[in-house]
């Protein structure tokens, strides 16, 4: 593989955006080299600046679930632009995603519409405040739900205390909102609860773990956690933002039967465009602005032109949901191929997988929260990402990531991966 034209443009762009690039995790710094300029795509392949061709299983990290340049979201954006773009008024279209999605998703009775998965998940936090009175959330180690404030933060000191900025710029003000559970750890939870009763909000995850690579939750953790929020007053958040229209059609809350009370969106409901959106039911989602004091507001939000991208992509998912089963099938295939080639290296190794997400952590033990996943052997996951990319696989630059597959992907290309997997000396 040939990387010069991409050297060449990475350089340029240090030159006049940070890192060279617009969202840190691009810049290959947990894997080192240098990012890959891409040119096009399509279907399941990324065709680099170099004349690359790569089996791409990150697909924007989500939003491709079915392929890139998908003709039938490519043809409605396309018509749509003609129209214009975007006009700050309310436009039909956005009723017809909102009902689709409402449709689609559990529990849910209104939405709304942002730009990003941060946006969905800040609002539902501020929402979810509004809402209760109370001040304070609970976030898990290792969970990601963008980089707003209140969720840059990393344990305090002492188990029960409040977090700290994990990010200059991030102040204790806001850290002392903000406290630290364990995935998969009730007690955790709990404990936090009793230390701070009466003061929360709500309490956040991602229902299936993706930013430690990716976290199956155990079953009796997901519904001691709803219990908790029952009895508590709590609002349970899912962030599926991931999770969302990739697990099915009801995305996590139905693939785990566990009902949330307010949900974060982003990547697939967007098609490939920027879309973020947050639901819950009538009662809370009331409290937002306009007919409620809850304030949250957005130039682009809705803007016809992502819409259409949205709903081709949810119109698709919903009359053909066996996608979903072609995914949890193919991505299965994969994790049984990179099993028994792992097997015969002399590597200590997991794999983790939830319907389309799936990762490699190169340890001995399980990987069932956060602080199992960082003992991930990170050396190993380097020879791994290079090793699998100079043989034409693209797969995400970092340990803490989940893969996405898309259903563009055929077996010859999972049978490719596999292979590849094979020639790797670690
Ligand atoms: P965005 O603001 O990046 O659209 O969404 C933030 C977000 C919220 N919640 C979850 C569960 C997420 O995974 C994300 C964003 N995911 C990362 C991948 N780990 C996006 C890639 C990036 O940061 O460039």
């Amino acid at each position: 593989m040939k990387y010069q034209r991409s050297s060449a443009l990475f350089a340029e762009a240090k030159k006049y955006i940070p890192g060279g690039v617009n969202s840190p995790v691009r810049a290959f710094k947990a894997v080192g080299g240098e990012p890959i300029f891409v040119k096009r795509a399509k279907g399941a392949y990324l065709y680099d600046e170099d004349g690359n061709e790569l089996i791409d299983f990150i697909a924007s990290w989500g939003p491709l679930i079915l392929g890139h340049a998908h003709a039938p979201v490519i043809n409605a954006v396309v018509e749509k632009a003609k129209m214009g773009t975007s006009f700050g008024m309310p436009t039909e279209i956005e009723t017809q995603l909102a009902q689709l999605a409402v449709s689609m998703v559990p529990n849910i009775d209104k939405i709304r519409f942002v730009n990003s998965g941060t946006e969905a998940c800040m609002s539902a936090v501020r929402l979810a405040r509004g809402y209760t009175g109370k001040d304070k959330i609970i976030k898990f180690s290792g969970c990601y739900h963008g980089h707003s404030d209140s969720f840059l933060i990393q344990a305090g000191s002492g188990a029960v205390t409040f977090g700290s900025p994990n990010s200059p710029g991030v102040t204790q003000g806001t850290a002392k909102d903000t406290l630290l559970a364990q995935y998969n750890d009730l007690d955790s939870v709990k404990a936090l609860v009793e230390a701070n009763k009466g003061t929360l909000a709500a309490i956040i995850i991602e229902p299936v773990a993706g930013n430690m690579g990716c976290i199956v939750p155990t079953t009796p953790f997901l519904k001691g956690l709803r219990e908790l929020c029952t009895a508590e007053g709590i609002l349970l958040i899912f962030d599926e933002v991931m999770t969302g229209f990739r697990l099915g059609r009801g995305g996590a809350q139905e693939a785990l039967g566990i009902a949330a009370d307010v949900l974060c969106f982003g990547k697939v409901i967007g098609g490939g465009l920027p879309v973020g959106a947050f639901a819950a039911r009538k009662e809370i989602m009331d409290h937002l602005a306009p007919d409620g004091p809850v304030y949250q507001a957005g130039t682009l939000s809705g803007n016809p032109l992502a819409m259409s991208a949205g709903l081709a992509m949810l119109t698709e998912l919903n009359e053909r949901p066996e996608v979903f089963a072609s995914l949890a099938d193919k991505t299965a295939y994969l994790h049984e191929g990179f099993d028994a080639v792992l097997a015969t290296k002399d590597v200590p190794y997991q794999i983790n997988r939830f319907g389309s997400m799936i990762s490699v952590h190169f340890t001995e033990d399980p990987v069932t929260d956060f602080a199992s996943s960082a003992k991930g052997n990170n050396a190993y996951f380097k020879t791994y990402f290079h090793g699998m990319l100079k043989q034409g696989v693209y797969l995400p630059p970092s340990a803490f990531e989940s893969y996405f597959l898309n259903d563009a992907l055929s077996y010859a290309d999972l049978d490719k991966t596999i292979a590849a997997l094979s020639h790797l000396e670690f």
